[in-house]
């Protein structure tokens, strides 16, 4: 079922290493010229263009966009009580890993008089993009919530699609995760229209608990989306941060011969599950565990509810087994490949993982499965696809913090340094960034 790359015998250079490895991927810039239109009318005209295109690309228009508290309690109410138990454990292991993320003050005397600081102020209004469609996920309102909760952002918002089948409003399961987790904002938008609407505002004319309620911009958005939401967060970027540009996502595994098949098949299903675009790839050196995964994905494939979805994903160009000669090769597989989820299943697998340099999340053993993170490990399931894992993190509380410096000298710490200064401005032809020194000492001298 798999797609086999042999890389055994060889030694592939980085550069032929990448491109030999399977990866898939999607051509955002192919729709920027679609969704550029939809940005700039959002930008120009607010609420009307966003309800508009909501109207015209998926067939329905809320009657307000702010989704009116009863709605929320209503879906709390509503919710399977095992769903909600869940969840609440799942925000119970989210928050305690992301308030130790917290970040301190620090404080540096460079001289006596002159001390240099770093505080981590929280941005001061995120929007949190959740998807509607096939994929409802109440699993990620929370990663994206809980670290923007623990950096200590004052004011978010959720911005999620209208669906027909619910009264025009977003998924009541994602309704329900905003109430256990305290969030009463939440707008019934989505698309390239939503992230616009996030990033210009306007005013919600029809809302029902206040008839002309502010829609107020953000000032970062997180969450992932479909190809036109990631270019509405590509076009958007500058005027609003935003996370990252989320891809399809990713399994590798790498496995050596103490692996147990049946464990590696269904967790390189889990993941195919997720989209016909979704890449599952193991890295091993025994051929012999290759052919028993293998064989343990047909039976198990042929059994999973997703059978059409998972068998496309395994099947296509981004999903493939990569036979390796030993370990030291298949760690250089593993970071010249960059996955956002990378599981461990080798004999000492704590010592492996910890030679690991590129990955989104590193699962440890044969316990440690990604729909464990996916749900309830602590840690978070919003992590860089597409090999970024090369230099980018998943979410946590810092993405929600901007780091500030605080300069603070008295006049004999400057006077100490200003010989210097003047010294580069002079070297880079700005006199003036000079003197700004000088005219702070008798005589204008430094
Ligand atoms: N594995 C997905 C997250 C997710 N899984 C949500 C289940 N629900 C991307 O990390
Ligand atoms: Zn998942």
């Amino acid at each position: 079922m798999l797609a086999r790359t042999d890389l055994r015998g060889t030694a592939p250079t980085l550069a032929e290493l990448r491109r030999a490895l399977p990866r898939g991927g999607t051509d955002v810039n192919a729709v920027l010229d679609t969704v550029a239109p939809v940005v700039h009318a959002v930008s120009e005209q607010g609420t009307d263009a966003a309800l508009g295109f909501g109207e015209k690309f998926d067939g329905v228009r809320p009657t307000s966009v702010r989704v009116p508290a009863s709605v929320i309690a209503d879906a709390l109410d509503r919710l399977d009580p095992a769903v909600a138990d869940a969840l609440r454990e799942s925000i119970g292991r989210a928050r305690m890993v992301h308030a130790d993320q917290r970040r301190e003050t620090t404080r540096t005397q460079v001289v006596a008089g002159g001390v240099v600081s770093e505080k981590w102020i929280p941005v001061r209004r995120v929007g949190l993009y959740v998807p509607g469609g096939n994929a409802v996920y109440p699993s990620s309102v929370i990663m994206n919530v809980v670290p923007a909760q623990e950096a200590g952002v004052g004011s978010l918002v959720i911005a999620s699609p209208p669906q027909k089948e619910f009264g025009g409003w977003p998924h009541p399961t994602i309704l329900a995760a905003c109430a256990l987790l305290g969030v009463d904002e939440v707008w019934a938008v989505g698309g390239a229209q939503g992230v616009a609407l996030l990033t210009y505002g306007g005013i919600d004319t029809d809302a029902a608990d206040d008839p002309r309620s502010v829609l107020d911009p953000v000032d970062l958005i997180t969450g992932p989306g479909n190809i036109y939401v990631t270019a509405a967060k590509r076009l958007c970027r500058g005027v609003v941060g935003i996370d990252s540009e989320a891809g399809p996502t990713e399994i590798a595994i790498l496995a050596d011969d103490s692996a147990d098949p049946g464990i590696l098949a269904s967790d390189l299903i889990s993941q195919a599950e997720h989209d016909v675009l979704a890449a599952s790839v193991l890295v091993t050196d025994s051929a012999e565990l290759a052919d028993a995964v293998d064989e343990a994905l047909d039976a198990q494939v042929a059994a999973t509810k997703h059978r059409e979805r998972v068998t496309t994903a395994l099947s296509g160009k981004q999903s493939g087994i990569v036979l390796v000669d030993d370990l030291e090769a298949g760690l250089a597989v593993v970071d010249a490949y960059a996955a956002e989820h990378l599981e461990i299943q080798t004999r000492e697998a704590a010592a492996v993982a910890d030679r690991v340099h590129n990955a989104g999340a590193i699962f440890v053993g044969p316990y440690a499965p990604v729909s464990l993170g996916d749900y309830c490990a602590g840690s978070n399931h919003v992590l860089p696809t597409s090999g970024s894992a090369r230099f980018a993190s998943g979410l946590s509380v810092q993405t929600f913090l901007k780091g500030v410096h605080v300069i603070d000298y008295d006049e004999a710490a400057l006077r100490d340094v200003a010989d210097h200064v003047v010294t580069l401005a002079d070297a880079e032809d700005l006199p003036g960034h000079g003197d700004a020194i000088k005219q702070r000492f008798v005589g204008g001298q430094a």
